[in-house]
């Protein structure tokens, strides 16, 4: 006796139609190279198809394009708050470098996502910040994470006055938990607070998106291997397209930032895939959203 399960008769129907919209995708991505913008789930575009080109897909050394509509895109920027890149901050108390000119830092993230907010912010990209932080009395902070905080700060950990004026670190309204000001947030742009690395546990972040209509990410900030990485898969595996900015994420390691930006790529990309901000300001030129 088989004891491979078998599944009433009326699911074959949904995975047959489905299986033939990926065969039609799978056909089409072998002579063009392109994840195509798909109609069928989810509407003809509203905006202007963008196409970017993406770094080692399917395969390391191969080169493919990611489609998007403009209008169903957001730019996601990931906690650059001073506590991450900045001076007196979670990152600089920790001890990690914040040279801005050394590669793989968190302050070293900062000119090119500046470079595509700058141009972003000439279409009808949106534009989606987050910040990590916590409740002033520290109810959404788990025990685990705030002792940690406390032994690799020398005594000074989440919720503590940090020596100098920076308020209480990584807690919500003080200033180091905020957005630098070369990146802060503009009217019309969206601000989701969250209390973890990743934010659909911890934060509306789903429903937010899904609020906007967005399908597809453009995904930037810090920390590459914490809460970038965490980020980047909650989006994938809720079927959001995400497109990793590389020279746009920064980390306090440089070992983990390249494995985490690589890692995206396996699999023929089993986080989404990687560009630059050089192909992203590109892209959007070419699809004239910017006058
Ligand atoms: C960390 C972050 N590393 N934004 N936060 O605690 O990556």
């Amino acid at each position: 006796m088989s004891n491979i399960r078998k599944y009433e008769p009326f699911y074959n129907k949904g995975r047959e139609k489905k299986l033939a919209k990926v065969e039609e995708a799978y056909k089409r991505f072998l002579e063009t190279k392109t994840f195509e913008w798909q109609p069928w789930l989810y509407g003809n575009p509203i905006g202007k198809l963008i196409t970017v080109e993406v770094e080692d897909c399917p395969r390391f050394g191969e080169t493919a394009y990611m489609e998007m509509d403009s209008a169903r895109t957001a730019l996601m920027v990931v906690d650059m708050q001073t506590d991450f890149c900045g001076k007196g901050g979670y990152v600089d108390i920790m001890g990690y470098s914040l040279d801005p000119n050394e590669p793989g830092t968190t302050a070293n993230a900062i000119a090119p996502i500046k470079k595509v907010l700058d141009c972003v912010r000439k279409t009808d990209i949106s534009v989606v910040h987050t910040r990590e932080g916590h409740e002033p009395d520290l109810s959404d902070a788990p025990f685990n994470k705030v002792l940690r905080s406390k032994i690799i700060g020398n005594g000074i950990g989440i919720g503590d006055v940090i020596p100098g004026g920076g308020g209480r670190l990584l807690v919500r309204g003080e200033p180091t938990w905020d957005i630098i000001p070369e990146l802060y947030p503009q009217d019309g742009e969206t601000v989701i607070d969250k209390a973890g690395k990743g934010a659909f546990l911890t934060s509306a972040m789903d429903l937010v998106l899904k609020s906007m209509g967005v399908t597809h990410i453009i995904l930037c900030g810090i920390i590459t291997d914490v809460c970038v990485h965490s980020i980047l898969r909650e989006l994938n595996d809720c079927g959001y397209w995400v497109t990793l900015m590389k020279d746009g994420v920064g980390s306090s390691d440089y070992n983990n930032h390249m494995a985490a930006i690589k890692s995206v790529k396996m699999q023929g990309g089993v986080f989404g895939n990687v560009t630059d901000s050089d192909h992203i300001i590109a892209a959007i030129e070419a699809a004239g959203l910017v006058k």
